[in-house]
């Protein structure tokens, strides 16, 4: 059973800790009087507050805030809302917000894609699997059609599912058929993705929606709209215009290899793809190189951070200096001449710390825009343009470089597997399939998937819970698919490349991960390609033997040191999809044990997936591993199997048996 905990019992660890790496940066960096998340997380005045963490502060009407107990009736709101109300409430409202984060990222796209599609951009149709794939999601022809023509169809629909009124959305149809009749049943199927937004900010207005359950409904209905919908969307029209990745190396973590002595370090951090592709574009001018000559350097190097990072690692082998809580080490290493950022992720500090080096921080988006950098407004029609002109200013600042502080930290990693590759990796070109990965979760080599999403936390040692539970999960044959910074982590840790199965997996994992040359942890892009977590589990469904819906898989997610609202919309999304998912350390209806208590196990009678809260890594993986055990046991792929000769009724009966995968051996078991 899962665990509800209340934030009584839950850790507030307020001191600041990082790996050994951004410690030792840090520290030279505080010598020269530079804050980083470590000294405000040291020095913050006041103590973590109960009511906020656990979700019973109630501030959206003037007669409060209303700060509620729940065992204590009469700290009720002055409205008479109850604990339960508040918290869900807060909930539906961070999940919107982080829903929206990916909407808007996903709507820019849709709107760059069809300036791209009618000529009026620096980028193109590059992939047409890709623009196939989404093509006839939308039921667009494709036959004896110009590429350009089916660009256009899919950008429209594509804008339309973002202001749809009725239906529901084209992006379910991704979905096995079992899980939409269930969002039909319930009426958590999303109708427009931005109506959806509405509806929850609407309802969780003083004096509306006072039930928990209906607001956890609608909490649901807005995440799925965020995964199903706008996720894929941004995920699928990327794949079109810069190409679907590819299994590829290279290099992470805050040290040389990563960050270079003699090169104009730029480092791009937020999420926007088209900007990204962009300045990898321009880097690779021969202009560019012959600027970077002339100012004494031996070229330009292009860093990533956070999903931004993780765009350009996966396109184009961009090296990755690390996530979240790396983004101020990377400038304290003094080695940077410009840091990019766009939209979301970005600490408000990054001029402040900028300010003791001659790094320039360079903000790009009228969205996230900071008192101290510079600001110049990236488009979709001035693209390549603007990032000529902030590779020339970095390029500028390259003679002002002072005392760098780095050292040897930098680990191999193989990204890029995306679901696609993954097909193709297991089947072959031309048999492109997930049956070896079925067969082998089937027999038990694999005891099944475990997905890590989510931030990088300063309340651990920055990635340490993750790698942990990494560890553990790989340790004990259950394949780990990650994302995000979270994905950043395992490949800091060493867990991203096809030697680290010899290391750490178990028999079982490690002998396909030889077989077929994969890490045991594979990467899977940025939060927002949790889309091709959706896709990849309904490929799983649609081979067979694993069951017809989600809720069947052998497979749980976690997300054991997140910190952003995206993170909730991605976990729900994922619940109200059927599966588990498990957070670290804090969960925001802690406030409320009926709420908790509700997403943590009544919700998977109505949507079949629920929560789980577990701060330590080592119990959080095996809470993981006992969900995916009675998976396979509820499957009856535990069993111990015997050896049973067949005759022909036997045979018809098993070709009868559709959907078992396990049929076709002509014998049970092995
Ligand atoms: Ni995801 Fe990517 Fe990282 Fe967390 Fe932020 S970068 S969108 S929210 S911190 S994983
Ligand atoms: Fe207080 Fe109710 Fe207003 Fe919330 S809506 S602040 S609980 S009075």
């Amino acid at each position: 059973m899962s665990k509800t905990k209340t934030s009584r019992n839950l850790s507030q660890n307020c001191k600041g800790i990082a790996c050994d790496v951004c410690m030792d940066i840090s520290e030279q960096a505080e010598a020269r009087g530079v804050q980083t998340y470590i000294q405000r997380m040291n020095n913050r005045p006041i103590e973590t507050c109960l009511f906020g963490t656990g979700g019973t502060c109630c501030r959206i009407c003037s007669l409060g805030p209303c700060m509620i107990i729940e065992s204590a009736p009469d700290t009720i709101g002055i409205c008479g809302a109850t604990a339960d109300t508040v918290a869900a409430r807060n909930f539906a409202r961070m999940v919107a917000a982080g829903s929206s984060a990916h909407i808007d990222h996903a709507l820019e796209v849709a709107l760059g894609f069809m300036a791209t599609a009618r000529g009026e951009t620096d980028f193109e149709i590059k992939d047409e699997r890709a623009l196939h794939t989404m093509a006839k999601m939308y039921d667009i022809e494709i036959e004896g059609r110009d590429k350009k023509d089916i660009a256009l169809d899919v950008g429209e629909k594509s804008l339309a599912e973002f202001g749809r009124q009725e239906g529901s959305l084209y992006g379910l149809r991704r979905a096995p058929k079992k899980l939409q009749e269930m969002w039909e049943r319930t009426g958590v199927a999303p109708r427009g993705i931005q109506r959806e937004v509405v509806d929850t900010m609407h309802r969780t207005n003083m004096g509306n929606d006072q039930d928990y359950r209906n607001l956890i409904k609608q909490a649901t209905r807005v995440a799925l709209a965020d995964g199903w919908g706008a996720s894929m969307i941004a995920t699928g029209l990327q794949d079109i215009m810069f190409k679907a990745p590819k299994p590829i190396r290279s290099t992470v973590n805050v040290g040389l290899g990563v960050l270079s002595e003699d090169k104009v370090n730029i480092t791009l951090h937020g999420h926007d793809p088209l900007l990204v592709e962009a300045m990898a574009i321009v880097s690779q001018e021969p202009e560019i190189e012959a600027a970077a000559k002339k100012v004494g350097a031996a070229g330009v190097n292009m860093v990533g951070v956070c999903c931004s990072g993780v765009e350009g690692i996966m396109r184009h082998g961009i090296p990755v200096a690390g996530g979240l809580v790396q983004q101020e080490m990377v400038i304290a290493s003094g080695a940077v001449e410009a840091m990019v950022v766009d939209i979301q992720c970005i600490m408000q500090s990054l001029p402040e710390v900028a300010k003791h080096y001659h790094t320039e921080v360079i903000t790009t988006s009228d969205r996230a825009k900071i008192v101290g950098a510079t600001h110049i407004q990236v488009n979709h029609h001035n693209t390549l343009a603007v990032a000529r002109e902030i590779i020339l200013r970095a390029v500028a600042r390259f003679p002002k470089r002072g005392d760098v502080h780095l050292t040897e930290n930098k680990e191999e990693v193989v990204v890029g597997f995306t679901f696609e590759s993954v097909k193709n990796m297991l089947g072959g070109k031309f048999r492109a399939s997930y049956k070896p990965l079925n067969d082998n979760i089937v027999n038990g080599r694999i005891r099944g998937v475990g997905v890590i999403v989510g931030c990088s936390s300063p309340r651990t040692k920055a990635g340490d819970d993750i790698v942990t539970v990494a560890k553990e999960l790989i340790k004990n044959n259950v394949m780990v698919v990650a994302t995000g910074c979270a994905a950043t982590e395992c490949g800091r840790a060493g867990l991203l490349r096809p030697e680290a199965a010899m290391k750490y997996a178990g028999d079982g994992l490690r002998e396909v991960c030889e077989a077929i040359g994969m890490p045991p942890a594979l990467h899977r892009g940025s939060c927002v390609d949790n889309s091709r977590m959706l896709v990849g589990c309904t490929e799983l469904v649609e081979v067979g033997g694993l069951g017809d819906d989600f809720s069947q898989l052998p497979a749980a997610g976690c997300a054991p040191e997140w910190m952003s609202e995206k993170a909730l919309a991605i976990g729900q999304y994922y619940v109200g999809s059927g599966l588990l998912v498990v957070f670290g350390r804090v969960f925001p209806t802690s406030g409320s044990k009926v709420v908790t208590d509700y997403l943590c196990n009544g919700i998977e009678n109505d949507y079949g997936g629920k929560w789980a809260i577990e701060e330590d890594p080592i119990k959080m993986a095996h809470l993981m591993m006992e969900h995916i055990e009675k998976k396979r046991d509820a499957l009856g792929i535990n069993q111990e199997k015997q050896r049973v000769l067949y005759d022909m009724a036997m045979r018809r009966d098993l070709d009868k048996d559709e959907g078992s995968g396990i049929g076709d051996v002509g014998c049970a078991g092995s």
